[in-house]
């Protein structure tokens, strides 16, 4: 089950150690936008993730956004479709402490 940005469905198909999954995440974050995490592992290449094979399988990376179960790809252009889809919510102040 999809976590719901404006009562849509939203998943975020992600590894925690990247720097590009992790602008994905401010963005929705600051749009107060809810999300499903999707953990892959990414140590076994022949065993990937049938989700990232089916969502991103030209350059089989992450970030992956699924928005209504269609990908957007790219941490830049996820960021653009994020703030542009959501362009109504307020960006959330971030608080540096
Ligand atoms: N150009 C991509 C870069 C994404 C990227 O390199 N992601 C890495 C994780 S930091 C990845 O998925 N690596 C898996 C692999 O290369 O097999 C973007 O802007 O999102």
């Amino acid at each position: 089950m999809g976590g719901h940005g404006n009562g849509e469905e939203v998943e975020l198909l992600a590894i925690w150690f990247s720097p590009y999954v992790q602008r994905v995440v401010w963005a929705l974050k600051m749009k107060g936008i809810d999300y499903e995490w999707v953990e892959l592992i990414f140590r076994y290449p022949k065993n990937r993730n049938p989700s990232l094979l089916k969502h991103n399988p030209v350059t089989k990376r992450v970030p992956v956004l699924v928005h209504r179960r269609r990908p957007v790809v790219e941490w830049l252009v996820i960021v653009e479709y994020v703030d542009e889809t959501w362009r109504n919510n307020p960006v959330l102040p971030s608080d540096p402490y």
